[in-house]
């Protein structure tokens, strides 16, 4: 079996197991690097309650805790994945704290690009802007590049390729900007992961906060 044709096996039985488990009720319990290494689709998009914003700092439900259709966050996917999600089951790790996460790239399907955005207001004297991440390269990287981007009105603050040399599982790490320049000003938060080509990087974000 070719390594392609093996891949594509594996992706189907990892949607199997998805949809039985979503069919049983319960929560898709594959491993790290099992389904995820081809898969990382979790369950499929729901309409959920209206979320109720929970100030997390600056960022208004910064650590995902509205969780999935969270309401102060505006998502965006290429693919009927929802992608705020507890990861513990299919990462094998929690969220840096609380229950959810965003995770950003990963494979549901087909490759996916997806993105998480909100209209805050810097306050004056603030000067940094946080959040962790926890980067999660399984597959062998792939001519597609994979990328993780963090933006504040248009202006993109930071970039991560979702490649091995990237790889910092199981472990968070802290990614800090200064946004000094944006004190007083009301801007757009935005995080977009993009996936492409036939094997995809992933990383959870999660902590958005102010000083
Ligand atoms: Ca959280
Ligand atoms: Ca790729």
């Amino acid at each position: 079996m070719t390594a392609k044709r093996l891949s594509v096996f594996v992706t189907i039985l990892a949607l199997s197991l998805i949809f039985a488990s979503t069919l049983s009720g319960s929560v898709a319990t594959a491993g790290a690097g099992a389904s995820l290494s081809l898969n990382g689709g979790n369950a499929p998009r729901v309409a959920g309650a209206a979320a109720t914003a929970i100030p997390d700092g600056l960022i208004n439900d910064g650590g995902f805790e509205s969780g999935p259709q969270g309401g102060v966050w505006t998502e965006a996917s290429s693919t009927s994945c929802e992608w705020v999600l507890d990861p513990t089951s299919i990462f094998g790790i929690p969220a840096h704290s609380g229950t959810y996460a965003w995770w950003a790239g990963g494979y549901c399907g087909v490759a996916n690009s997806d993105g998480i955005s909100q209209s805050v207001t810097i306050p004056a004297g603030s000067t940094t802007l946080s959040f962790w991440t926890m980067f999660y390269r399984v597959d062998a990287d792939d001519s597609g590049p994979d990328y993780l981007v963090f933006s504040l009105n248009g202006a993109i603050l930071g970039t991560w390729k979702l490649d091995m040399a990237h790889n910092t599982y199981p472990n968070w790490t802290q990614q800090s900007f200064d946004v000094s320049a944006w004190a007083g000003q009301t801007v757009t938060v935005q995080f977009k992961g993009r996936s492409r080509g036939f094997y995809t990087g992933n990383v959870l974000v999660d902590d958005i906060t102010t000083e």
